[in-house]
């Protein structure tokens, strides 16, 4: 089991704008969870909490996210909004792009965005997204973005439940990659990308986003609490809302939900 090479991190971190500060754990229950406390304690935006393993590794809506000791990377990023909030809500899509392209860069495989928090390879589950704000009045104070990516996993090692639906890097490489080295390549890609588009580069971003995401023109059905809601999938909104043609040609909006899309 290799193990992340720590100098070689905190040295090689310190060239990352995005970054101030960094707390590496060899088990925490959950990195949003560390970083939401280190928030309260005052811990800067731009602090990276990383852990070799999670004990209680967190999804959306209360789901739980599957994150064994040495085999992936389990990290957040606590971030102060200061200015742009209206932008924040793209934050999953984001990032879920900025993971395909750089994974694609590195290994020329193709990786997809599914909305709005994944990214796929051949329809199942390589990283997911969980990105909680807490705010201030009516001010954002800060985010957490957590990210999971599945990396030196065999088949057999994610839980029965999982094994149809989820993937790792090593069954799509056939072999095991460095963590310390895409951490490093993910982080860079998600510093440079994320000033622009909270500036304002909204829109150019979406349409890198829609390069991506294979499901446009598909049927969905969205699960978003108690409502269901199904239709054609057309559009997504630059805050981060997807778009739904219904039966009766009435667009649906929705900004968060568990989307299942009808394979072709
Ligand atoms: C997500 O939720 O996809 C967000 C996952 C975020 C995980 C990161 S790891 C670092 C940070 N700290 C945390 O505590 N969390 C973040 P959601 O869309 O709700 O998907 C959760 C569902 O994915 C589960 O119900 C399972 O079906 C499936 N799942 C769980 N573990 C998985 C894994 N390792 N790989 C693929 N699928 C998984």
């Amino acid at each position: 089991m290799q193990q992340f090479d720590v100098d070689f991190l905190h040295e090689n971190l310190k060239r990352i704008p995005l970054i101030s500060a960094t707390h590496i754990y060899q088990s925490v229950a959950s990195t949003n969870e560390t970083a939401r406390r280190l928030a309260k304690h005052g811990a800067p935006g731009g602090t990276l909490v990383l852990a070799d393993q999670q004990t209680g590794g967190r999804g959306r809506l209360g789901r739980t996210w599957h994150s064994p000791a040495g085999k992936g990377l389990w990290f957040s990023l606590l971030l102060r909004p200061q200015r742009h909030e209206n932008a924040w809500g793209l934050l999953p899509m984001v990032l879920s792009e900025v993971l395909v392209v750089t994974l694609r860069e590195l290994y020329g495989h193709a990786f997809a965005v599914k909305w709005p928090n994944d990214v796929l390879f051949q329809n199942r589950k390589l990283s997911g997204i969980l990105c909680e704000s807490a705010t201030a009045g009516d001010a954002l104070e800060m985010i957490v973005a957590g990210i999971g990516i599945n990396v030196n996993q065999s088949a057999d090692e994610f839980p029965e439940e999982l094994r149809a639906s989820a993937v790792s890097l090593r069954e799509v490489l056939g072999g095991e990659t460095d963590r310390t080295a895409l951490l490093l390549a993910l982080l860079r890609a998600i510093s440079d990308r994320l000033e622009p588009v909270l500036a304002g580069e909204q829109e150019l971003h979406l349409q890198r986003w829609r390069e991506f995401c294979p499901d446009f023109g598909k049927r969905v059905e969205i699960s978003a609490g108690n409502r269901r809601i199904s239709g054609i999938f057309r559009q997504v909104s630059v805050l981060g809302e997807i778009i739904i043609e219904q039966e009766h040609g009435e667009p649906a909006v929705v900004s968060c939900g568990e989307a299942t899309f009808q394979q072709r």
